[in-house]
């Protein structure tokens, strides 16, 4: 049994809370592994890691109400569509481009998410342009007096972005209920941040009126914290606010990437060893809310859950070649 001091306590989650983070996460890196092999066995086109940012998405997401909140994610968000309604065969629908591909019925790249069933927007693949749409989004929510918060999450990368600045701005002007979420893994595919961000992410917020604070995006409590004080000042009239959750991808940017050519050995392997899913399980068994057997236990169900989504969606039918147009250009009828 937890105690009353322990730290999800005082954050008010509860057990199944921390049992459900967890589960996700490990959806989420067992999907990823799978969805690398299959690239590398030439049965994946294309392939958009999240393994290390799954505390940061999860730790975030948690904070939202999921069914009334609407996000617009990027990219590399799995693990934070799963949390958000996801399952492991809409991720390889996906991926394989297959019909029931949730986000685009497999018309777009994968990790394009989008779901009308989750309120998660599909985003575009010019970087930063979720942003706006967020902003969008929230100021339509603010007009029409709709309890919904908005949340938004980018890389660092995305903040050099003039959607980024445009966004902020406005979200601090109105006053708008939405909440912006950096996923800051140091890197812009080869980019470091030291050439990309002049100063700190979190400390722009100021100028454009906001609050912002940054914290460990390994920690998936501490992620859930951060974004849970933003998400309450939102829904209660206050206005937007800026976190940036420090964090590190475990593999290259994209398949199409060799990380080989810009990041070392060491500095991969020192990340690893600050992996957020063995340090949640650290937690877990030292508040009594899992043992090594029920880890055992929770690993082998998620393996198998992204086993028979792989499955699942190796089996669905492609789109009809003749559907390519559909949600693209309108249906007309012509004489
Ligand atoms: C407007 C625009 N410029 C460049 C690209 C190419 N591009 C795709 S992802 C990426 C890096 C973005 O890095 P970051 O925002 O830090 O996110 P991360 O991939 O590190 O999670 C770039 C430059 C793009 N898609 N759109
Ligand atoms: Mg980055």
């Amino acid at each position: 049994m937890a105690n009353a001091s322990d730290r999800h306590t005082d954050l008010g989650l509860k057990e199944e809370d921390l049992t459900e983070m967890y589960r996700y996460m490990l959806l989420a890196r067992y999907c990823d592994e799978r969805q690398w092999a299959l690239n590398r066995q030439g049965k994946a086109p294309f392939v958009v890691p999240v393994s290390g940012h799954e505390a940061a998405q999860i730790g975030s997401i948690w904070a939202f109400e999921r069914g009334k909140d609407v996000f617009c994610p990027y990219y590399r968000d799995m693990a934070l569509c799963l949390a958000a309604g996801f399952t492991p065969k809409d991720v390889f629908t996906g991926l394989f481009g297959k019909v029931d591909d949730p986000s685009s019925g497999g018309r777009q790249m994968p990790a394009h998410w989008g779901s009308s069933k989750a309120n998660i927007i599909t985003g575009s693949s010019p970087i930063a342009t979720q942003i706006l749409h967020a902003a969008g989004i929230a100021y339509s929510k603010k007009y029409k007096h709709e309890d919904a918060v908005v949340g938004t999450w980018f890389g660092e990368g995305g903040t050099s972005e003039g959607d980024w600045h445009g966004a902020m701005n406005f979200a601090g002007i109105h006053k708008l209920p939405l909440v912006f979420v950096c996923e800051n893994n140091q890197y812009a595919i080869s980019v470091h941040e030291s050439k990309q961000v002049a100063g700190r992410v979190y400390l722009r917020a100021e100028g454009y009126g906001m609050p912002g604070a940054e914290g460990d995006g390994n920690d998936v409590l501490e992620s859930y914290r951060l974004t849970k004080e933003a998400v309450d000042r939102a829904r209660a009239g206050e206005g937007p606010s800026l976190i940036e959750l420090r964090t590190y991808r475990f593999y290259s940017h994209t398949s199409d990437d060799d990380d080989r050519t810009y990041r070392s050995r060491d500095e991969v392997d020192e990340w690893r060893r600050k992996d957020p899913i063995p340090r949640f399980e650290e937690y877990l068994k030292s508040v009594d809310v899992l043992d090594d057997g029920k880890v055992e236990q929770m690993r082998e169900a998620a393996r198998s859950d992204v086993a028979e989504g792989v499955k699942q969606a190796q089996e669905a039918d492609f789109p009809d070649p003749s559907s390519g147009a559909k949600n693209v250009y309108a249906d007309l009828e012509v004489e």
